[in-house]
């Protein structure tokens, strides 16, 4: 049957809006979305994230069809399936003759040099939509980077803050300053005062989404993780349900316990919403504005809200435009010329270190680790060891939830492993055990000590850290804000770094041992 126009909705278009459906009318209108083995094989998925993609692609569907739309939905297991996004565009081409093509443009480049690849051995125009469900389109980055020495997140974020109106009063900053950061540092309090921490919502797989654990679990064996149990929103009503919990039961300590670990919790009071927001289930700016309005009800402090909204509208916008600013050269960044292996105990947990040992199986459990996990221990410890940026990247974008290319390779790239020189991150996120030992309950059940930097017990991050900055002097010795660190470095004992730098090295050819 012909129609007039062929909608390619990707995965991560799932929402209740896209551009490419904007003006679409559904008599005319047949829309494609498929799952496909290609996408499932480019990255060792966590099997979480295929429920979660394929589940919330069924319900799209489903919605679409409710509208009036035309769906024609390839799963997986269909023996027709061709395996690849473009693959089954042909296949649909072929199907229903369609006057036109639409789709809005990925977020990944690979799949839009795929798509683009397509269209030209056919001679055929793809119409293109823009992405507009980010609060600065790639155009409004470019715009506000050209020409700067340095692209630094936090004027870029209060920029955003005067264009979108969010925490203004007047021209000014809400409480007089655009960053609370300063008091967003704490670690959780040990005993009785530690604050009760409420657990993210969680919902019951219904039909759809048991039909695709049984989908998963016969078809992507290779997954990482198990898809059971199984809880996460796949609809925008139960993703926004998921929200407005946390606004009511977490927002208001999210900022002063941003940074903090700990092996009791899995989220702390983070928001779990990058799984949701990265797919369209919800909206960064409806976020940003509950947020802002817990603040004006008197219900959430001014540093948790102006923490999150700056990770949202800041960071969440900012990583985006550096991607699309820096590919496709950035891939093949490599700045600090790292070159091990992945230890392979970012898969198997199977690691003395507790932090990594936590962190890991809090990854495998949900398909997610907080802010700080990610960064100050698995990316800490890949930068630290020298680790291959784009194993390290692979590793990321497999295993998270909410990880797509664009958001994944600069977080892991430009903030994790400083493997672009400092393209927006002034220095490297380098710590010792020391910060870990500080900011986490981990350092207790480990079978290292953070306060040894030497020998049998001591803390590999000790050793390592002091090794990481010897072995990179050449390329960061010029950063002024390094300069202490070096400092600090010269006044050591020489034998002293010697010794650690024997151990680190002795540790660096077999990490899986450590
Ligand atoms: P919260 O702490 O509650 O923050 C609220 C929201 O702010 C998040 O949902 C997210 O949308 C946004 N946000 C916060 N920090 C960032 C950031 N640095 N970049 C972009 N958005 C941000 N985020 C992803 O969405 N996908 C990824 O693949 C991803 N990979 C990462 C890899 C590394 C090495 C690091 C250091 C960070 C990565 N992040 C990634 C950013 C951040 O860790 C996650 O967005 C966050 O942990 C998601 O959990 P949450 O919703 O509970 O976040
Ligand atoms: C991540 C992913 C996976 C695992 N599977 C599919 C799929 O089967 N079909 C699909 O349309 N998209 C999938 N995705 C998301 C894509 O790999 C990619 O991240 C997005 O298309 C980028 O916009
Ligand atoms: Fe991690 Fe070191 Fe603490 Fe062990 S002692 S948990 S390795 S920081």
């Amino acid at each position: 049957m012909s129609c007039e126009r062929l909608v390619l909705l990707l995965g991560d278009q799932i929402g209740d809006r896209i551009s490419a459906l904007d003006d679409a009318d559904p008599a005319t209108t047949r829309v494609l979305l498929c799952e496909v083995g290609e996408e499932v094989a480019y990255a060792r998925h966590h099997a979480k994230k295929l429920v979660f993609l394929f589940s919330a692609m069924r319900h799209r569907a489903e919605r679409l069809r409710e509208s009036g739309f035309a769906v024609d939905y390839v799963t997986l297991d269909d023996p027709d399936n061709s395996g690849s996004l473009t693959g089954e565009l042909q296949r649909a081409v072929d199907r229903h003759a369609p006057a036109s093509v639409h789709v809005t443009r990925p977020g990944e480049w690979r799949v839009q040099e795929a798509l683009e690849a397509w269209a030209d051995a056919r001679d055929r125009a793809l119409v293109w939509h823009e992405d507009d469900r980010f609060l600065a389109s790639t155009a409004d980055f470019e715009r506000w980077a050209q020409g700067r020495k340095s692209l630094r997140m936090e004027y870029f974020y209060r920029e955003m803050r005067r264009r979108h109106g969010l925490l203004m009063d007047g021209d000014d900053p809400a409480g007089g300053q655009w960053n609370f950061d300063a008091d967003n540092r704490k670690a959780l309090p040990r005993g009785a005062d530690r604050p009760e921490i409420n657990a993210p919502m969680q919902f019951r797989p219904d039909a759809i989404t048991k039909d695709v654990i049984a989908l998963v679990k016969a078809h992507c064996a290779d997954a990482f993780g198990d898809p059971e149990p199984f809880w996460f929103a796949v609809t925008p009503g139960d993703a926004r349900r998921a929200f407005t919990h946390f606004v009511k039961t977490r927002l208001a300590r999210y900022g002063d316990y941003q940074d903090a670990m700990t092996e009791e919790d899995d989220f702390v009071f983070h928001a779990l919403i990058s799984i949701y927001l990265n797919v369209g289930l919800l909206d960064p700016l409806a976020c940003c504005q509950a947020a802002e309005a817990a603040w004006r009800e008197g219900k959430a402090p001014l540093n948790a809200v102006e923490g999150f909204i700056r990770q949202i509208l800041g960071w969440r916008e900012f990583i985006r435009g550096i991607y699309w600013h820096a590919m496709p050269a950035y891939a093949e960044r490599n700045a600090l010329g790292a070159e091990l292996p992945l230890p392979e105990f970012y898969w198997t947990a199977k690691t003395g270190m507790n932090c990594l040992r936590r962190t890991v199986e809090a990854t495998r459990r949900n398909a997610y680790a907080h802010h700080i996990q990610r960064l100050m221990v698995t990316g800490n410890f890949a930068l630290l060891a020298g680790i291959r940026p784009m194993e390290v990247a692979d590793w990321y974008l497999g295993v998270y939830a909410d990880a797509y290319e664009w958001v994944e390779l600069p977080n892991v790239l430009g903030m994790a492993l400083f493997a672009d020189g400092g393209l927006f991150a002034s220095k490297p996120y380098a710590a010792s055990g020391r910060y870990i030992q500080r900011m986490s309950d981990y350092c207790a059940g480990c079978r290292y000590r953070p306060d040894r930097p030497v020998g049998k017990d001591a803390c590999p991050f000790n050793y390592l850290y002091w090794d990481f900055v010897a072995r990179n002097e050449d390329r960061l010795r010029r950063n002024p804000r390094m300069a202490m660190v070096y400092r600090t470095l010269e006044r050591m004992d020489p034998d002293r770094v010697a010794t650690m730098r024997e151990q680190a090295a002795a540790a660096r050819a077999d990490l899986d041992a450590l």
